[in-house]
């Protein structure tokens, strides 16, 4: 079974970056994580890194002049690592036309809402406001329009009467860590092809 070298993006907590780590960790996942990459120097999930020997980069976003221009450094960096994935996983920077083309197919986010419902930011607020009934989570393949490349996977939660935006968000971050992992698995087995923008996956062998 071949390991899938990956990179991680993160801007905060890093949870679902923990979740990749234990997955690996377990077995459950055969990837490598060459680096994990920031905009935040100040994100836990730099922490949750250093505890498991994995490089990390910092790249302030606000010492570039423009988001072309953090773009080309972060390419660059991600290409040093020599990464077959890219896996965005609560990296809160909209990227560049140039640099998500250059990714195309090997680039992956994870999304809280059940897209194409609230893309962008503030989704457990927004799902709360219009008295939904359910929430959840979108995996999808990054495209130049925002949230709305390819999905590979979606999981739903229920939304409860006493919900608040930090229960709910914790409802759904409970299945993020459990969907992401798996879905990296899939891309590491060679199951998952993205043909004419559409996804193709295939059996376990
Ligand atoms: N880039 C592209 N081109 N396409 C996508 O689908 C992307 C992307 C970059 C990040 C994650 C996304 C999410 O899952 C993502 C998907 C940040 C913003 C945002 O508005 C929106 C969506 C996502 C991530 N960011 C502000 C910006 O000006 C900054 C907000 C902040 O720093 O707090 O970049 O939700
Ligand atoms: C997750 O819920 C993720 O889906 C979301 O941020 C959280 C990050 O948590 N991503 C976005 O909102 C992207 N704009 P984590 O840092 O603990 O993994």
């Amino acid at each position: 079974m071949k390991t899938l070298p990956i990179v991680v993006l993160i801007s905060g907590s890093g949870s679902n970056l923990q979740s990749i780590i234990n997955s690996i960790a377990n077995k459950t996942l055969n990837a490598k994580i060459c680096a994990v990459i920031t905009n935040k120097a100040d994100a836990y999930g730099l922490e949750r890194a250093k505890q498991a020997n994995i490089p990390t980069e910092i790249l302030d976003h606000r010492q570039y002049p423009s988001r072309e221009d953090f773009d080309a450094q972060l390419t660059k960096i991600i290409e040093r690592y020599q990464a077959e994935l890219v896996v965005l996983a609560g990296f809160m920077r909209i990227l560049s036309d140039g640099f998500v083309a250059h990714f195309y197919g090997r680039m992956i986010n994870i999304h809280p809402s059940l897209l194409p419902k609230y893309r962008g930011l503030h989704t457990h607020q927004r799902a709360l406001e219009s008295g939904d009934k359910v929430h959840g989570l979108s995996i999808h393949y990054v495209s130049a329009e925002l949230d709305g490349g390819p999905i590979i996977l979606q999981k739903t939660v229920p939304i409860l009467a006493d919900d608040t935006e930090k229960s709910l968000a914790q409802r759904v971050l409970v299945e993020e860590h459990i969907a992401y992992p798996k879905v990296i698995q899939w891309i590491a087995q060679g199951r998952l092809q993205l043909i004419d923008h559409k996804i193709i996956m295939t059996d376990n062998a």
